[in-house]
């Protein structure tokens, strides 16, 4: 009872900020109709740091990138699908929300912890079903970094479609308004800044895959991992979901 008490208060206060964060770029809306129909707003690029707000966290981006604006950005769902479609931010934020704690581990030694709130693939996909041809999704996102995920791999219990982090929406830094998490797989099988979900019949190579010496399935492999918010410390990892801090 007590915990679901909890629950509520935190999902209130995560719309609270929400609403918030909306109203304030309704505000900052020029009224001329040059209103931009892309997605980005402003003159500002947001782009690989390492001082982001989350201190514990690495900021990574392919290329730098303005930032998105939540009025004009659409999740394009796009592909083999029988009637393609676009969601609006408010739209998604009505889907069914789940918070988890996980580790963010880059392939690139670091990793940070955060909780994460979203919703889940599998919603999405009940409102625009894959055809049958469809074996994944290729992520495009707002700085062009592309990758791709099997629908098994999107399916998975703590594969999280996330808009909030730690209990705020998402940082432009860290992939405002939607990225994915998947827990289980290296940092750069979690698009940030994602525009539009295209499915596609055949596994496609992502940008970091193209550029590194790392598989396609980016699936954490035992060895040593340097969590950034113990100094980097080194610590051994087994493979898989980082759960054991
Ligand atoms: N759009 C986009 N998403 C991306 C990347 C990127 O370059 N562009 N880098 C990936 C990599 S390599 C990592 S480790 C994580 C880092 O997440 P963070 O920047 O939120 O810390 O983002 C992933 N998602
Ligand atoms: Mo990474």
């Amino acid at each position: 009872m007590r915990q679901i008490t909890k629950l509520t208060r935190r999902l209130f206060l995560q719309g609270g900020l929400w609403a918030i964060a909306l109203l304030g770029w309704n505000g900052l809306r020029p009224s001329a109709t040059a209103w931009a129909a892309d997605s980005f707003i402003g003159t500002d690029f947001v782009g690989k740091t390492r001082k982001g707000k989350h201190r514990s966290f690495y900021i990574n981006f392919w290329k730098p990138m303005r930032r998105i604006n939540p009025q004009s950005w659409r999740l394009k769902i796009s592909g083999l699908c029988d009637e393609p479609r676009s969601f609006t931010l408010t739209e998604l934020l009505k889907l069914p929300t789940r918070s988890q704690s996980s580790r963010l581990k880059c392939v690139e030694c670091w990793s940070a912890r955060a909780q994460w709130s979203g919703f889940s693939f599998k919603d999405l996909q009940r409102i625009v079903p894959p055809q049958a041809s469809a074996q994944g999704v290729l992520f495009h996102c707002g700085d062009e970094y592309k990758e791709y995920l099997p629908l098994k791999a999107l399916h998975q219990d703590r594969v999280l479609l996330v808009h909030s982090m730690n209990g705020e929406p998402l940082s432009d830094a860290h992939g405002f308004p939607l990225r994915l998490i998947a827990p289980s797989k290296y940092g750069y099988k979690n698009p940030k800044a994602i525009l539009e979900m295209e499915y596609v019949s055949e596994q496609q190579a992502g940008t970091w895959s193209k550029i590194g010496p790392y598989s396609s399935d980016g699936t954490i492999l035992p060895g040593t991992d340097h969590p950034l918010e113990y100094g980097k410390e080194p610590r051994r990892i087994s493979g898989g979901e980082i759960t054991d801090y």
